[in-house]
């Protein structure tokens, strides 16, 4: 679990706090600083030179300066931008270009069918993360959902043969009804 070491008071570690909120991460803020004062001792001036407010250590990993700490924050918890890239996106694209943008007598049956088994492993992984939290990163929607709910909305369209996915069944619901999901997805063609 990540630690904050910071009185709730300072705008700086405010910063923190909010983006740890908007994550639903699990955490424990530790008061200092302050009245609090302790932010001028050795074990504290060890993690954080400066003597100020706030500190994040995460996993024995120490980090000060509001900024990068909810830069870091922001960085980790968006990885699954990045599962889109490497992990869902190849896997799909074989399905896509081979359904959607191949006719039928040119279509390469056993990478259709490759990439349809590696998009239903990626997205029982999806399903499992999305059993734990209501958005990919948490109670709400996160830059990160965008990649990966149009991966799911290919798939669902795709693979009609998939397994049951409950949690992604319940995301995709909600994401569904996103006026912009609508206007910009939806509504578009699926050419
Ligand atoms: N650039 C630093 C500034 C940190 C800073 O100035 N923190 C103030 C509180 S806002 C502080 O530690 N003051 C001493 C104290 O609270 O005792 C950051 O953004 O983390």
């Amino acid at each position: 679990m990540i630690k904050i070491w910071g009185r709730n008071t300072s705008v700086n570690v405010q910063k923190v706090m909010w983006a740890v909120g908007e994550l639903d991460l699990a955490h424990e803020r530790i008061d200092v600083g302050g009245s609090f004062g302790k932010n001028n001792e050795p074990a504290y001036l060890a993690m954080n030179p400066n003597g100020l407010v706030p500190t994040l250590q995460d996993d024995g990993f120490v980090l000060w300066e509001s900024n990068s700490i909810v830069r870091y924050l922001a960085a980790k918890h968006s990885s699954w931008m990045d599962w889109q890239l490497t992990v869902a996106g190849p896997a799909l694209t074989p399905v896509f270009w081979g359904l959607v943008r191949t006719p039928p007598e040119k279509r390469d049956h056993a990478a259709i069918e490759s990439g349809k088994i590696k998009t239903i492993a990626a997205m029982k992984v999806l399903d499992a993360q999305l059993a734990a939290t209501a958005f990919i990163a948490g109670d709400a929607l996160s830059m990160g959902d965008i990649p990966v709910a149009l991966m799911a909305y290919r798939f669902r369209r795709l693979v009609p043969e998939r397994p049951q996915l409950d949690h992604l069944e319940r995301w995709f619901t909600t994401i569904e009804q996103r006026p912009a999901f609508k206007q910009h997805v939806l509504a578009i063609p699926f050419v």
